[in-house]
């Protein structure tokens, strides 16, 4: 029998995007965004906010009770900048200016939930992985303004057609 206690899942906390949002961002990239790579799968857009790696079931209680005590600010951010790491090989849209609120949450976050990456946070949401190249940019650069609905925490599951993010816990941010 297996032992359910040593069962891990790979989590981590992120801003999911609504369904519309996440229809209009693939609608723009597949106009717009010229790439020999596929976009990555477009139910799975959202930003990281902090990423945990594999967590037993224990762990992931404590976490849900953890961040259930973080205080959560309202959230907007505008998106219009594209971006490419070639460390990473993704290419990703970033914010169009820096996003203050934003970067003090994940910051307060990352203290209180001692998240420990290794990389700092750079807002982004990842468009194609596994890109050699940048991608071109057909027309009309990419314009989201994003009001934040919901603190999410996502479990990476893999699936047949890959990995699907799945929100385990959500907790709504205030909308002024
Ligand atoms: P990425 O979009 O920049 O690749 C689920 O895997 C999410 O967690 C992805 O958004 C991914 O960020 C992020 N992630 C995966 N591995 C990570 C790591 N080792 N450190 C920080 N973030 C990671």
């Amino acid at each position: 029998m297996s032992d359910h206690t040593k069962t891990t899942q790979r989590l981590f906390l992120g801003l999911d995007l609504l369904t519309p949002e996440k229809q209009a961002l693939a609608d723009w990239q597949y106009r717009h965004l010229n790439h020999p790579r596929h976009a990555v799968y477009w139910g799975n857009y959202h930003l990281t906010l902090g990423f945990f790696g594999a967590c037993t079931q224990q762990q992931r209680d404590a976490l849900v009770e953890r961040i259930s005590n973080v205080e959560r600010p309202t959230l907007t951010s505008q998106f219009g900048l594209l971006g490419y790491w070639p460390e990473s090989r993704t290419v990703y849209l970033a914010p169009s200016q820096p996003n203050a609120s934003l970067n003090a949450f994940a910051g307060q976050l990352r203290q209180h939930l001692a998240i420990n990456d290794e990389r700092p946070f750079a807002p982004h949401i990842s468009l194609i992985r596994g890109a050699k190249e940048p991608a071109q940019m057909m027309g009309n650069p990419a314009n989201f303004r994003i009001r934040w609905t919901a603190l999410t925490l996502f479990w990476s599951k893999p699936t047949e057609q890959g990995v699907r993010y799945q929100p385990l816990a959500r907790w709504p941010l205030p909308l002024r």
